[in-house]
C-alpha cells in the first residue's frame, strides 16, 4: 500500500478545527486532528507547505519511520506547529493501519486493559453556589469526576466561567479579549469552593481543579495544602512548567496530586517532572505531544515513575483526537482519567464518531480505525474564522499566565 495524496481542511462548526486526511492507493483512507487552538493557519500551511508532499509513495505501514522522517528529518525539532502537524499525519497512519488490519485501534495498542475509560466533566459557575448546581447537573449525568472552577469576588470575569449563556469555550471570535487576574483572591477564595462541595456532594466525587498556570511554585504549594482537606483528585497546572525543578517547590508543600502537561509537545518537556516524580498525571495528548507513536513513549516512562495519563481533552480538540485518544487511554496500563468537554452538535455532525459515554465512562466503539469519521460536504459549510483564547493581565496591568 502507498500513500496517494494528502488533503487538509479547516472548518469552524462552532470553533475552528484543522483536519487531514491520508489517501491509499488501495482506497483506504486515515484522519488526524491538526487543531491548535489560535493558531490554526499555521498548522494548516505546515502540512499543505511542507509535510504532505513528503508523503506520497510512502508506505502508511511505516508509522514509526515516518514520524522519525518528519521529526529528525526536519532538522527543526518541537514545537507545538510542528507536533501538532506531525501528530496528524501520525494518528492518521495509525487509522489506516487499524482499518487495513480491520480492528479498532486499542488493538494495535496492547488490547483493552479496562473495561471503559473514566472522564471528567467540566463543571463551571460565576460563584459558588452556580459551580455546586454544574457539578449537581454532572452527577445527574453520572459522571464519577468534575473539575469545578467558579467566579472570584472583585474580578469581573474568570478563565473557565462562561461570559453569557451557554456551554464554556475557550477560545473567542475576533480578536484576544483582556481578562484581569488576582492571584492573592484566587488563593482565599478557591478553598471556599472546595470546602462547600465537599459539604453538599460528599467524599465520593472526585473532585479536579485548573490553576492555569496563573501561580507561582509557593502559591502553589500553599494552595495545594489548603486544598487537602477535600482530597481533589488533582490540581492543573499549578505554575508555568518551563522551569520543571519549580515543581520541587510545590511538591516540598503539599500532597495534593499535581496534574500538567496540556501544552507540552514532546517528552523533554517533562523529563524531569517525571523522573523526579514531581508530578502524578502527565497531560499531554496525542494531538499536540506529536501523535501515538510519541505518546506510547511518553507513558512507558511516565509508567516507570508511577504517573498517570490524565490527556487533555477540551473543546479545541476535534472528535477525531478525542477517538484516538479514547483508544490509547484504554490499552496503556498507567492510565489515570480523560478529559471531556461536550462540542457543538454541528461538530459532532461534522465528525461523526463511534465513541460512547455512559455511567461515567467513555467507550471507543469497536469500528476499524479510530471511529471517527469527517463529513466533507457538510465541513464545507463552516467556513474559518479569527478566533483566540483570551489574555490575562494582574490587576496593575502585568501580562499574566492565563
Ligand atoms: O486551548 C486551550 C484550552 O484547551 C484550555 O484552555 C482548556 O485548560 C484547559 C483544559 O484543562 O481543558
Ligand atoms: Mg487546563
Amino acid at each position: 500500500m502507498k500513500i496517494r495524496g494528502a488533503k487538509v481542511t479547516v472548518c469552524s462548526p462552532g470553533r475552528n478545527f484543522v483536519t487531514l486526511k491520508i489517501e491509499t492507493d488501495e482506497g483506504l483512507s486515515g484522519l488526524g486532528d491538526a487543531t491548535l487552538n489560535g493558531r490554526e493557519l499555521a498548522v494548516a500551511s505546515y502540512l499543505s507547505d511542507h509535510v504532505v508532499p513528503c508523503l506520497i509513495g510512502r508506505d502508511p505501514f511505516q508509522t514509526e519511520d515516518i514520524w522519525q522522517y518528519l521529526y529528525r528529518g526536519a532538522y527543526w525539532r518541537k514545537g507545538p506547529v510542528t507536533m501538532t502537524a506531525i501528530s496528524a499525519v501520525d494518528v492518521a497512519l495509525w487509522d489506516i493501519k487499524a482499518k487495513a488490519l480491520n480492528t479498532p485501534l486499542y488493538n494495535l495498542l496492547g488490547g483493552r486493559s479496562r473495561t471503559g475509560v473514566m472522564a471528567y466533566g467540566h463543571a463551571n459557575g460565576r460563584d459558588i453556589s452556580e459551580t455546586s448546581d454544574a457539578v449537581a447537573a454532572h452527577l445527574d449525568r453520572k459522571f464519577l469526576a468534575v473539575r469545578a472552577q467558579c467566579g472570584i469576588p472583585g474580578l469581573p470575569t474568570t478563565y473557565g466561567v462562561p461570559k453569557g449563556e451557554g456551554p464554556y469555550e475557550p477560545a473567542e471570535k475576533g480578536l484576544p479579549s483582556e481578562h484581569v487576574w488576582s492571584s492573592e483572591k484566587y488563593l482565599l477564595h478557591t478553598p471556599k469552593l472546595f470546602e462547600q462541595l465537599r459539604v453538599t456532594f460528599g467524599d465520593d466525587l472526585h473532585l479536579l481543579h485548573d490553576c492555569h498556570h496563573r501561580l507561582t511554585p509557593i502559591q502553589a504549594g500553599r494552595l495545594g495544602k489548603a486544598l487537602e482537606p477535600y482530597h481533589l483528585f488533582w490540581m492543573e497546572d499549578p505554575t508555568p512548567a518551563e522551569l520543571q525543578e519549580g515543581f520541587r517547590l510545590i511538591r516540598r508543600h503539599t500532597t495534593t496530586p499535581i496534574a500538567v502537561g496540556e501544552v507540552f509537545n514532546s517528552v523533554w518537556d517533562a523529563n524531569l517532572l517525571i523522573t523526579e516524580q514531581l508530578i502524578d498525571y502527565l497531560r499531554m495528548t496525542v494531538l499536540h505531544g506529536g501523535g501515538i507513536t510519541p505518546m506510547k513513549k511518553a507513558a512507558s516512562l511516565a509508567e516507570m515513575y508511577h504517573v498517570q495519563t490524565g490527556c487533555h481533552g477540551a473543546t479545541d480538540l476535534s472528535p477525531i483526537t478525542m477517538g484516538a485518544a479514547l483508544h490509547f487511554d484504554l490499552a496503556i496500563n498507567n492510565f489515570g482519567i480523560q478529559e471531556y468537554m461536550p462540542h457543538t452538535k454541528e461538530t459532532d455532525e461534522v465528525f461523526p464518531h463511534a465513541y460512547t459515554f455512559r455511567d461515567g465512562f467513555f467507550q471507543p466503539g469497536e469500528t476499524p480505525g479510530h471511529g471517527v469519521d469527517f463529513n466533507e460536504a457538510l465541513a464545507a459549510k463552516f467556513p474559518y474564522e479569527r478566533a483566540y483564547l483570551p489574555v490575562n493581565r494582574k490587576l496593575d496591568g502585568t501580562l499574566w499566565d492565563w
